[in-house]
C-alpha cells in the first residue's frame, strides 16, 4: 500500500493536516511544494485550486484542508484528536468550517491586502483586517477551554488546524506581519501546550527539514512530485 503524501509549503495552512497525519502515528510522506509545481496540471489533478493542503492517499485525492483533516478522521482512527461522541462531532465541524471561512482569510486580507484591493487602498484594509482579526483572536481566546484547547481534554484536529494558522501572529512565515498577541492570555497557554506536543515538534522538524529532531516519528521521507 503507498503512503498517503501530503503537499505542502513550510509556514503555511497545511501544518494541520501533517499534525493529523503525525497523530495517526502510521508511515506517510511529505511533499514541498513550489510555485511551478502547484501550477503544474499533475498537482492540480491533487488540488485544482493550485494550493497546499493537498493530500494524496493511494488512488483518493482531496483538497483544502477542512476536507483533508475530515477524509483522515472518517479513513482512520484519530481516536480522542477528533472526537465523536457527547455532542462534539458537530463542533469539529462548526469549528474547521470557522477557521478557514473567517479566520483564515481574515489572515489573507491582513497579509496580502494587495491581493484584495488596488494598491492605494491596501494600507487601508491592512488596518482594518488588522482590527477583525483581533475580534477573532479575542473570540479564540474566550473559547479556550480550561484544559487549554478549544475542545476536550486532549488536542484535536481543530486546535491543530487553529494553531497552524495562529503562529502567523508571532511567527512570520513569508514576510507576513506579526501581531501582538501578548493580552490573549489563554491564547498564550494554548500555544505553549501545543508547542508541547510532540506531533507539533515533529510537524515543525519536518516542515523545516530538520528530520535529526524528530521522536517516535513514522515519517517516511520528502516525496519529490
Ligand atoms: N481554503 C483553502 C486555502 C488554502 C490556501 O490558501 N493555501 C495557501 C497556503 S496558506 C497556499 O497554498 N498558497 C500558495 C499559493 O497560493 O500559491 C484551505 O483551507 O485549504
Amino acid at each position: 500500500m503507498e503512503n498517503p503524501i501530503l503537499f505542502i509549503i513550510p509556514g503555511a495552512c497545511s501544518l494541520g493536516s501533517q499534525v493529523a497525519l503525525e497523530w495517526l502515528n502510521i508511515p506517510y510522506q511529505v511533499s514541498v511544494t513550489t510555485p511551478e509545481i502547484r501550477q503544474s496540471a499533475a498537482f492540480r489533478k491533487v488540488n485544482p485550486m493550485g494550493k497546499v493542503g493537498a493530500l494524496k492517499d493511494g488512488e483518493d485525492v482531496v483538497g483544502e484542508n477542512l476536507a483533508i483533516l475530515l477524509y483522515i478522521a472518517d479513513k482512520y482512527n484519530l481516536g480522542n484528536h477528533c472526537p465523536s461522541k457527547n455532542g462534539t462531532r458537530q463542533q469539529v465541524y462548526q469549528w474547521l468550517s470557522y477557521l478557514s471561512s473567517t479566520l483564515h482569510p481574515v489572515f489573507g486580507h491582513f497579509n496580502y491586502p494587495d491581493r484584495f484591493i488596488a494598491a492605494e487602498h491596501a494600507e487601508n484594509l491592512r488596518s482594518h483586517a488588522l482590527e477583525r482579526l483581533h475580534t477573532q483572536l479575542q473570540f479564540i481566546n474566550d473559547s479556550i477551554n480550561e484544559h487549554g484547547y478549544l475542545l476536550g481534554k486532549e488536542p484535536t484536529i481543530v486546535d491543530a488546524q487553529a494553531f497552524g494558522l495562529l503562529r502567523w501572529t508571532y511567527k512570520a512565515a513569508r514576510g507576513e506581519n506579526l501581531v501582538d498577541t501578548n493580552k490573549y492570555t489563554k491564547l498564550q497557554q494554548f500555544f505553549a501546550n501545543m508547542k508541547a506536543q510532540k506531533a507539533i515538534q515533529n510537524a515543525l522538524a519536518i516542515e523545516n527539514q530538520h528530520l535529526e529532531l524528530l521522536k517516535d516519528s513514522k515519517f517516511a521521507g520528502y516525496f519529490t512530485f
